[in-house]
């Protein structure tokens, strides 16, 4: 089985600098070994580089950088798609999480070629629904979903040739929820376990219902993995923390849970920013993690600690 590695240092949908740093990180903690080891051929396709595009200022004075991240979405949804058509899983290494507006749009077009239907894995403290219009922040980071599943009022966005079913969409983690995007939600139905339900039921038995969904669609599985799933006490380097977060045992077990299915077709590693972190504690957590849902058994795995 082969595996791709593409780098997305996009910052721009972010809110402070340092996104830019993430894939050199994931490179650095050694991700593409790692994989290697695990018995994966691994082709590391470089990284990404964005085109301005001409786009005019958005009514909502709030947002930022939608030229340069318009760019970066056009130019990943290409380079997905092309990365989905080279290698079994195609792994993005982030850059901030409006990446995934393009990285899900390009493997999307890959799944509709082969009348697959795509499902998509949230792990997020925020389900960033936020449409160009209900954005306070004005963060870009924040609005990826709502686009995917073609919500109106991203007209400068690109056009999607393959909108996702947000009945599709699995949700995990969630703490951090806007106004708007919490009726957004109820609107479209999406499958939402925030920490309270984690908490109550743990995550296996959510995970393993929507596994079982994809399976029997035989669909396609996007997994788009924000550092903020996790707790921060474990995985600080990034910049929105919110504390209460997943457990490394509750991360493990969905990697583990998630390699065992034999359903992932595609991966974002996002939001890591290593100027936040000591000794790229962060991102060898999450290198880890990546190996767990490439193949590392429990019996495998290295001591040692964070
Ligand atoms: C917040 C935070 N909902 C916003 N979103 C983040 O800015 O729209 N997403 N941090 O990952
Ligand atoms: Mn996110
Ligand atoms: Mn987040
Ligand atoms: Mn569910």
């Amino acid at each position: 089985k082969s595996c791709c590695l593409v780098g997305a240092p996009v910052q721009t949908g972010a809110s402070q600098p340092g996104c830019i740093m993430g894939p050199a990180a994931f490179r650095t903690a050694g991700l593409g070994a790692t994989l290697t080891s695990l018995g994966w051929s691994v082709e590391d396709r470089g990284d990404v580089s964005m085109a301005l595009e001409d786009v005019s200022p958005h009514p909502n004075a709030a947002i930022h950088h939608l030229a340069e991240t318009v760019g970066w979405i056009t130019a990943l949804t290409k380079a997905a798609y092309d990365a989905a058509n080279a290698c079994d899983v195609p792994v993005f290494m982030g850059g901030d999480h409006s990446l995934s507006a393009g990285t899900v749009a390009g493997v999307a077009k890959r799944s509709k070629d082969h009348e697959r239907p795509l499902f998509l894995l949230w792990l997020d403290a925020h389900p960033d629904l936020h449409t160009l219009e209900s954005t306070d922040s004005g963060n870009l980071h924040g609005t990826p979903v709502a686009y995917l599943t073609g919500q109106p009022g991203f007209e400068a966005f690109p056009g999607l040739e393959a909108p996702l079913d947000p009945r599709n969409i699995c949700m995990m983690g969630l703490r951090s929820v806007d106004d708007a995007e919490r009726d957004r939600i109820a609107e479209l139905g999406i499958d939402v376990h925030d920490m309270r339900a984690i908490d109550e039921n743990g995550v296996k038995a959510p995970l393993v219902a929507f596994l079982d969904r994809v399976r029997a669609a035989n669909g396609d599985l996007h997994v788009s993995f924000d550092v903020d799933f996790l707790d921060p006490s474990i995985a600080p380097a990034v910049g929105t923390t919110v504390p209460g977060g997943a457990t490394f045992r509750e991360a493990h077990l969905i990697m583990e849970l998630l390699h065992d299915s034999g359903l992932v077709t595609s991966l974002d590693l996002v939001e890591l920013n290593p100027f936040l972190d000591e000794r790229g504690r962060t991102a060898r957590l999450m290198t880890d993690l990546a190996a767990s849902l490439f193949g590392r058994r429990v019996l495998d795995r290295m001591t040692g600690s964070y």
